[in-house]
């Protein structure tokens, strides 16, 4: 009985012993480790320089029934070129993210990373400078957002002054 126990102990140290060794020394299971999340808040540069690299869209987009007919960039791809957004499917590191888009008078919509991903929700978002053929007015202007595909146009946010991705608390 004496001699069972004791070996019982003996088996149960040999244990604890192999399971530590694996972890503290296995070099490729290291470089598996999660990389450092991305930072937050991420403000994202909005002018010219930032936008004159991207290819140019014209966007459609009716409010209160007028249609504007604008030129611009996608939201999408402005994150993307800054670094705000990975430019590849996006995965769970990414997907509690949101881009906040503010304006000079005080009003905010958000959009999720997920809904812009071209894999995942597609929504079109344009941050325009021009409509019909003419830079927009102080009122609307110098930039906004215009979202064509959704149903009513409370998104698309006038005078637009920042965007700034955060991750979600
Ligand atoms: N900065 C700013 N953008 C805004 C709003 C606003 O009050 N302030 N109103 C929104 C709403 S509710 C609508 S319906 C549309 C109206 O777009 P329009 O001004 O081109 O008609 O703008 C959106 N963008
Ligand atoms: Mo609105």
């Amino acid at each position: 009985m004496v001699r069972g126990l004791h070996l019982s102990v003996l088996l149960l140290c040999a244990t604890a012993v192999h399971a530590q060794a694996p972890e503290a020394h296995d070099h490729a299971a290291h470089q598996r480790a999660a990389p450092p999340a991305d930072p937050s808040p991420v403000v994202v540069p909005l002018d010219a320089a930032a936008r004159a690299t991207l290819t140019r869209h014209t966007v459609e987009a009716t409010a209160h029934g007028q249609t504007l007919h604008c030129e611009g960039v996608s939201l999408a791809a402005l994150l993307q070129s800054s670094g705000a957004m990975p430019d590849a499917p996006l995965r769970g590191a990414h997907l509690d993210r949101y881009v906040l888009v503010s304006a000079r008078d005080g009003y905010r919509a958000v959009f999720s990373l997920g809904e812009l991903d071209a894999t995942l929700g597609n929504r079109g978002v344009y941050l325009v400078d021009r409509c019909d053929g003419a830079p927009l007015d102080a009122d609307s202007g110098p930039l906004r957002l215009l979202v064509p595909d959704d149903t009513r146009p409370a998104r698309g946010v006038r005078q637009v002054e920042r965007v700034t991705v955060i991750a979600a608390p």
